[in-house]
């Protein structure tokens, strides 16, 4: 039988409390990244950290650079990216892959673009819990093929964290988090549940739609939309186009933040010494000492 909005599954719709147009900036060498959580206007949502959508093209890219503290989550839209790590792990993650990286203690690495032309995708940093930040570094990669996908009533989504439309992510979040990618045809109505306590937030990438309330105006690709309180999400397609956005929640962690470019701790000390552990290559970075990514080499930077 369709859903019809009687039958709602949601008792209190999360409305749009903020609304941000994510613009090109300069980051990297020579990348472009539209940066919506991260920038002046909007430092920190908990947990997350940044939300980038970057668009790379050779020689381009995010050369040899250490991380410590937190979680990068990229999910390619576009063409592939190569990244290699100063413990020899190495690999290309195309259209549609996912790479879920949890840097705890310390990891150096290189994104490189992995193919001609651009390449697109996004890159979310999740922070990690004190207890968490100095963890062993981990990955979890899923191709596009086994990235789980539910279909019901004119709507896709994929499923990176969390579960949707009873379909359940293998990811583990460190960070209790939920990263949906939702199609909605023309006509599609969307009631997603979202954990009460957690901060969420909506990242349009293609089309436009209603979010929160039928009263609110439509968004369009590159706009951040902060969720309000509720019990979770609710977005129609009035439109005559596929629309396509993330949702992400996360539990907030409701600790300081301490952050110095790639290094997030909870206090300035814990900076100065990531700074002393990374410059003398111990406590993680070790494996930093001798390393250079094969793309630095090859292009002699
Ligand atoms: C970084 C500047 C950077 N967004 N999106 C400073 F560019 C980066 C960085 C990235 C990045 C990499 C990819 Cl593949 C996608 C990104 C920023 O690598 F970590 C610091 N500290
Ligand atoms: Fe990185």
């Amino acid at each position: 039988m369709p859903k019809t909005e009687s039958c709602s599954v949601l008792k209190e719709a999360r409305p749009v409390e903020r609304k941000f147009l994510a613009r090109p900036q300069h980051e990297g060498a020579g990348a472009i990244v539209r940066r919506s959580i991260g920038r002046f206007e909007l430092r920190y949502f908990d947990p997350f950290l940044v939300l980038d959508e970057f668009s790379v093209t050779a020689p381009a890219g995010f050369p040899d650079h250490p991380h410590r503290g937190f979680e990068t989550v990229t999910y390619m839209l576009q063409g592939s990216v190569t990244h290699e790590d100063f413990e020899g792990h190495k690999g290309t993650i195309g259209a549609g892959d996912l790479q879920w990286m949890t840097a705890g203690r310390g990891i150096v690495h290189s994104e490189m673009p992995a193919a001609h032309g651009t390449q697109k995708g996004l890159q979310l940093w999740i922070n990690l819990s004190s207890k968490h930040k100095m963890i062993e570094p981990r990955y979890q990669e899923i191709s596009s093929k086994n990235i789980v996908e539910a279909v019901e009533d004119g709507i896709k989504v994929r499923v990176i964290a969390g579960e949707a439309l009873g379909t359940k992510s293998p990811v583990y979040t460190r960070t209790p988090t939920m990263y949906l990618d939702f199609t909605l045809k023309p006509g599609a109505h969307l009631e997603q549940p979202i954990p009460i306590s957690w901060n969420a937030f909506v990242y349009v990438l293609e089309g436009e739609g209603i979010f929160g309330s039928l009263k609110s105006s439509p968004a369009s690709a590159h706009h951040l939309l902060l969720l309000g309180t509720g019990d979770g999400l609710e977005t129609w397609n009035k439109s005559s186009k596929p629309l396509r956005f993330l949702l992400v929640g996360g539990e907030p962690l409701g600790e300081p933040v301490a952050q110095l470019g790639p290094f997030v701790m909870n206090t300035e000390e814990e900076i100065d010494q990531t700074i002393d552990d990374f410059e003398n290559c111990i406590n993680g970075f070790e494996k930093a000492r001798h390393w250079r990514s094969e793309s630095a080499l090859s292009l002699d930077i």
